[in-house]
């Protein structure tokens, strides 16, 4: 599949600004500054869609993109960035959990990890949380143009081992910089779970 077509919907706090259509909806989760708003412009092939910023969560909402026109990329907040408040770490907590807690449209959740970094303990709650809500995931290791092939086969070792993936094909390292792969990434992450549009298409 290819993604031809992206627009910006709704950024939402409550579960009112949720869209109501119904259709399928993939979700980004990653702390702060893994690149997720880099690597959701770098799959709908739009520069400015999700903002990108060096400053550590900028995203504190929940972003719904239009895909297709068919299905949602949903970008939630990143966490895990030390210097917020306990006010607004607790209001973040509030906003993720009010989505995951109960999302029929929610498909599938895109665990982003940083290739760099052993998966924090952070990401590991997550991890379970997307697994205890019985979600759908994959997982895909960013900013792989930082590491050498060969660090990238020890990176992909310690992740495994860290989230107890085994060998299942779960998990996929990507670079929003170079953007190798890209229709791999983007079969990866969506295919499977939009794949209703792909049989009508033959
Ligand atoms: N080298 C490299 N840098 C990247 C890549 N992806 C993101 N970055 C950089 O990492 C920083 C954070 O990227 P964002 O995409 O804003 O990260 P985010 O996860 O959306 O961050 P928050 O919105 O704060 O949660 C920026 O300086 C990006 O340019 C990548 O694939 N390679
Ligand atoms: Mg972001």
């Amino acid at each position: 599949m290819d993604i031809k077509q992206s627009e910006f919907i709704i950024s939402a706090v409550k579960r009112e600004q949720y869209p109501i259509d119904g259709r399928v909806e993939v979700a980004f989760v990653g702390r702060s500054n893994v690149g997720k708003s880099s690597i959701i412009n770098a799959l709908t092939n739009r520069r400015g869609l999700a903002k990108v910023s060096g400053t550590p969560g900028k995203t504190r909402l929940i972003n719904f993109f239009l895909i297709n026109k068919d299905f949602y990329l949903v970008d939630l907040p990143g966490y895990g960035y030390a210097k917020v408040s306990k006010k607004e770490l607790a209001s973040w907590g509030k906003t993720i959990e009010t989505y995951l807690m109960h999302r029929e449209p929610l498909k599938r959740v895109v665990l982003l990890v940083d290739c760099r970094h052993k998966p924090t303990k952070d990401d590991i709650d997550m991890f379970n949380w997307i697994k205890h809500f019985n979600y759908d995931y994959v997982i895909v290791a960013t900013k792989s143009d930082k590491l050498s092939n060969n660090d990238l086969r020890k990176s992909e070792k310690v992740i495994r081992d860290t989230l107890d993936l085994g060998n299942t094909n779960k998990l996929f390292f990507f670079s929003s910089l170079n953007k190798k792969k890209r229709e791999e990434v983007i079969d990866f992450i969506f295919k499977d779970v939009v794949e209703k549009e792909e049989v009508e298409e033959i």
